[in-house]
């Protein structure tokens, strides 16, 4: 089974990154097929610990190629910082492939993104400030600027002016800033050029080739299920399609390349910035929660908000990206709580939805009907097989899995990468 996607099931931050690390001895190849430098994955290896941004987390295991793909928007400054502070610490980056095809993001898609937000006022979004939206909203009209531009500068300028044309006029008519030149854009784009060269690839080509030669490719998906631009909480999403079928369209592999799917699923939830969560806690068990798992944002260090396990959203993630397998991290966490709460379905103003409900005005107005289990108090750290932890943590597991209608094949019992329990 040589194509292997990663996705997270909820709203981020399951622990996708370590997930992906878990598997680095047995991978090729990692791409990271969405998003960009909003992503924030954390791998814990021995003593040392890494946030990973921009690249994909299998660029820590030596021997793996790395590969940013086309589906991916691309900060050339956050790019080559992120390179040389792994690089520094010791970690082989020789091996990253670059997509020829991947979008840009420039001074003008950060500042746009943030401008924007603040012209939301109270229907801001909660992005994270990155640009992202703004590049794949440039993408999507046709103005983007890709990597394969930075190579022809007639053609660079020509864009660049392209895409500034509306913007400028957006931002000094409507946002009271100062005009942006096509000059400062090109210079900044140019000065990165000579060394991102010998990382440019047709890097669809390159994956094809590799899983013909039946090598382990990993598709390490940003963001989640839930904040997928088509399957999310619209508009409270982010702008790229971070399910599986992104794994395809984002890397340039046929979809029947993709053998297994691997949902990661925290054993409670959790969510950046805006939008719906029904079983969002308020009180003190929210902030004991957000301690305890410590729940703050990787890339901005925004502390998450926090509720309890969703059941109907793992059994809507299962379908829509056709999970095989489930990862259920930081199990650990609840270790203490008397009761475990879990929602089994949503009371939308008296109507039971038994499933995420397709109307997001429906979504806004869920509330959660639990189902309480019980808890165990002893320290669950140390287990790494199933039978060690205690019954009411293996009945807690067993009835997700049951809710979920997959597997769980992994459980996460801390941060480190030994700290876990395969199943399957
Ligand atoms: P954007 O910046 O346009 O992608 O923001 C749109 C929404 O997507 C959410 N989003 C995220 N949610 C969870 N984790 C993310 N990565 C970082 C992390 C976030 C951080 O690992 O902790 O450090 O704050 C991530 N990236 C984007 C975002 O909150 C908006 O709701
Ligand atoms: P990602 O964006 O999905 O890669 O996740 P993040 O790295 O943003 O957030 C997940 C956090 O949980 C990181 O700090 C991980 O080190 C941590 N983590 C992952 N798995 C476990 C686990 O099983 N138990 C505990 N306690 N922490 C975990
Ligand atoms: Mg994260």
């Amino acid at each position: 089974m040589p194509g292997i996607v990663i996705v997270g099931v909820q709203w981020g931050d399951e622990g996708k990154g370590k997930a992906t690390d878990l598997l680095g001895d047995r991978t090729d190849w990692v791409v990271k097929f969405n998003g960009g430098n909003n992503a924030g994955h954390t791998v814990v290896i021995g003593d040392e610990k890494y946030a990973l941004h921009l690249l994909p987390s299998g660029i820590l295991s030596p021997g793996v190629n790395a590969v940013i793909g086309n589906g991916v928007v691309i900060d050339l400054e956050v790019l080559f910082a992120e390179l040389d502070a792994l690089s520094a610490r010791g970690v082989d980056i020789s091996k990253l492939k670059v997509s020829a095809s991947a979008h840009l993001i420039t001074h003008y898609h950060r500042t746009l993104d943030k401008v924007t937000e603040r012209f939301l006022g109270k229907k801001q979004i909660g992005t994270t400030g990155r640009g992202i939206g703004p590049a794949y909203a440039d993408k999507i009209s046709r103005v983007g600027i890709r990597v394969q531009d930075l190579f022809d500068e007639s053609i660079l300028r020509q864009k660049v002016e392209g895409a500034l044309d509306q913007k400028n006029h957006l931002l000094v008519k409507v946002f009271n800033r100062r005009a942006i030149t096509v000059d400062e854009i090109v210079d900044d784009l140019l000065s990165y050029a000579e060394r991102l060269r010998p990382m440019v690839a047709d890097t669809g080509y390159l994956l094809d080739e590799a899983l013909k030669r039946g090598e382990v490719v990993v598709f390490e998906g940003g963001q989640a299920t839930m904040l997928d631009v088509d399957h999310g909480t619209y508009p409270y999403v982010t702008s790229s399609s971070a399910t599986a079928g992104g794994a395809a369209t984002g890397s340039g592999v046929g979809p029947n390349r993709l053998d297994r799917i691997v949902g990661i699923v925290k054993a409670y939830t959790t969510r950046v910035g805006a939008g719906p969560f029904p079983t969002e806690l308020f009180d003190e068990q929210g902030d004991w929660l957000r301690a305890k798992g410590f729940e703050f944002g990787t890339t901005t260090g925004r502390p998450r908000r926090v509720g309890w396990y969703d059941a109907p959203i793992t059994r809507y993630a299962t379908r829509i990206n056709g999970i095989t397998d489930l990862v259920m991290t930081k199990l650990d966490v609840l270790t203490g709580l008397e009761q475990i709460p879990v929602c089994v379905a949503y009371d939308v103003d008296g109507e039971i939805f038994d499933e995420v409900p397709v109307n997001q005005s429906d979504f806004h107005h869920a509330k959660p009907v639990l189902q309480h289990f019980p808890g165990w108090s002893e320290d669950i750290s140390g287990c790494r097989t199933f039978e060690e932890l205690p019954q009411t943590a293996q009945d807690y597991v067993l009835a997700l899995e049951a809710m979920s209608g997959t597997r769980i094949s992994v459980i996460g019992v801390g941060p480190s990468r030994d700290a876990v329990i395969v199943r399957h």
